[in-house]
């Protein structure tokens, strides 16, 4: 009796048995990025076997040796405010198939509710603004003429809702605020919207609402 073991990158097994006949055994793999071996295995009368194995060889795909790096151009964004990726790519092949796909969910590690979207291989920036949601992330997806899929890389970030920063509830956002913040971290003062006060959203009140709440005046 003769097989084939697949071993992947993160040490998956699979054992697939073959009824070989003539000393001879092929085998087309169906998924890449593993690595193989062909084994035979003897047995004689009394139920005794012994095991060979061939030298390991390494199954490569078209999208083996893609490598891409997504960023965002802010680590949170204000709901109805855009948010933009960007992502280098090499190694891949132009006839790859490209997705973006931009997740929002209510909760950090939830996948969410999924926007996404076909894109070609040239295109390196999307842009999303986000409805809804507390957290979001972006991911690309590639595809190969075989079906093969892999994401290579995502990015997560923080969606804020519509009045962030808006530490006194007046309805703007402005340096009445950052005096709001600072009275709440230097005397303990609480400020109307506490909720508001944490304008990046992170959870904490603190210096860096002050400098997010800064940007926002200065950047309009
Ligand atoms: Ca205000
Ligand atoms: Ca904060």
């Amino acid at each position: 009796m003769c097989g084939w073991l697949l071993e992947d990158k993160e040490g998956g097994k699979q054992r697939i048995e073959e009824d070989e006949t003539d000393g001879t055994a092929s085998f087309v793999p169906e998924s890449y990025e593993k690595f193989g071996w062909l084994f035979i295995q003897i047995e004689n009368s009394n139920g005794l076997s012994k095991a060979f194995s061939s030298e390991k060889f390494t199954i490569t795909g078209p999208l083996a040796s893609l490598v891409c790096e997504i960023n965002l151009d802010k680590d949170s964004v204000t709901i109805g405010q855009p948010i933009t990726a960007t992502w280098t790519v090499s190694g891949i092949d132009e006839t790859a198939l490209v997705s973006i796909a931009w997740y929002v969910s209510e909760k950090p590690g939830e996948y969410g509710e999924y926007y996404g979207h076909l894109i070609t291989v040239s295109e390196t920036e999307s842009t999303f603004v986000p409805k809804k949601g507390n957290h979001g992330f972006a991911s690309i997806f590639f595809f190969d003429t075989n079906g093969y899929t892999k994401s290579v890389d995502s990015i997560g970030f923080y969606i804020l809702p519509k009045d962030s920063g808006d530490a006194n509830g007046d309805g703007t956002v402005d340096i009445m605020d950052l005096v709001a913040i600072i009275d709440y971290i230097v005397t303990d003062t609480q400020p109307k919207s506490l909720v508001n006060a944490d304008a990046n959203g992170d959870g904490d009140v603190d210096i860096m609402d002050l400098v997010w709440i800064i940007d926002q005046i200065v950047g309009g």
